[in-house]
């Protein structure tokens, strides 16, 4: 694991981070899939198993394509579904939790889907593009429950296609999950960017709005992105080690 402090101040790195999140009055941690990696849910943009191999989830996460060919949709979530059902929380989640118990105040925001970060006991964690177990209809967007077994479920209200709960390429962030992440990157003292490529748009924007109002942004990678350079710290490393080293130092 290596790590450095924006310019001169590489050889001090984790002392400094150590010590901002020690002052620190807020914490804002957005995650990505990375953070999930460790517990054998592949990232986003990895190269895809089995079946998945020839589909590029850019084309496959959009409501153009779920229109095109839902049934094509339905099976690539059910098939994520099931994966995640079979895999537990890491040591990077579960230092997200002890790391909410040693600062005043933290504010978890995750892209993921997985629901891995509740399981690791966070709570009130901002999801913020949405939940692969929830159903959803494609007409209103009321979040549904139901038993049906069929290839495309519907909605029991109103006949529409029902689809996952997430939120595709094009679509909108619910206005409250927007408003809520917005704050919070811009009241932190600190913006931690876990197991993210910031590649995706709105949520990527989130550590540009914390460094504009002030705020230490470290991201943890085992990849820096291209924003590392512009961030205080950049720790390259996996968070499942990583993040339960940042807890360990800080609670000594
Ligand atoms: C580890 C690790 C370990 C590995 N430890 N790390 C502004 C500029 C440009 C474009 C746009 C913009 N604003 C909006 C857009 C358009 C678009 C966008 O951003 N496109 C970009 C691709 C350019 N954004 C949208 O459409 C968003 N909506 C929106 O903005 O509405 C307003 C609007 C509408 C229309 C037009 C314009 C504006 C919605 C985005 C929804 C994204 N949804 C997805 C799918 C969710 C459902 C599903 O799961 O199927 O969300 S896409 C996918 O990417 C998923 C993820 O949450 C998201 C981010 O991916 P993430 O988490 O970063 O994963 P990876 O795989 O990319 O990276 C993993 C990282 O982990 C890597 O860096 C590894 O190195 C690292 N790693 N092991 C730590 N052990």
């Amino acid at each position: 694991m290596g790590s450095s402090r924006n310019s001169q101040r590489k050889l001090r790195l984790d002392p400094d981070l150590v010590s901002a999140l020690r002052d620190a009055r807020h914490v804002c941690v957005l995650t990505g899939a990375g953070i999930s990696a460790e517990s054998g849910v592949p990232t986003f943009r990895d190269a895809q198993q089995g079946l998945w191999a020839k589909y590029d989830p850019h084309q496959l996460a959009t409501p153009e394509a779920f229109e095109e060919n839902p049934e094509l949709l339905w099976r690539w979530y059910r098939w994520r579904r099931e994966l995640v059902a079979e895999a537990n929380p890491n040591p990077g989640h579960l230092a997200l939790t002890q790391l909410a118990e040693l600062v005043p105040r933290l504010t978890l925001v995750t892209q993921n889907v997985d629901g891995l970060h509740q399981r690791a006991g966070s709570h009130d964690v901002i999801e913020f593009h949405g939940n692969l177990f929830d159903d959803r209809c494609h007409a209103e967007g009321c979040v549904v429950v139901h038993n049906q077994q069929a290839a495309v479920p519907v909605c029991p209200n109103c006949g529409a296609n029902l689809r996952p709960g997430v939120v595709w390429f094009g679509e909108t962030i619910p206005e409250n999950v927007r408003n809520q992440s917005f704050a919070a990157a811009a009241d932190c003292s600190v913006f931690l960017s876990v197991g993210t490529s910031s590649l995706v748009y709105p949520a990527a924007g989130l550590a540009d709005i914390a460094r504009e109002n002030c705020a230490i942004v470290a991201e943890i990678n085992p990849n820096p992105t291209l924003h590392a350079e512009t961030y205080d710290f950049a720790i390259v490393g996996n968070a499942g080690v990583v993040l339960p080293k940042l807890v360990e130092s800080l609670a000594t």
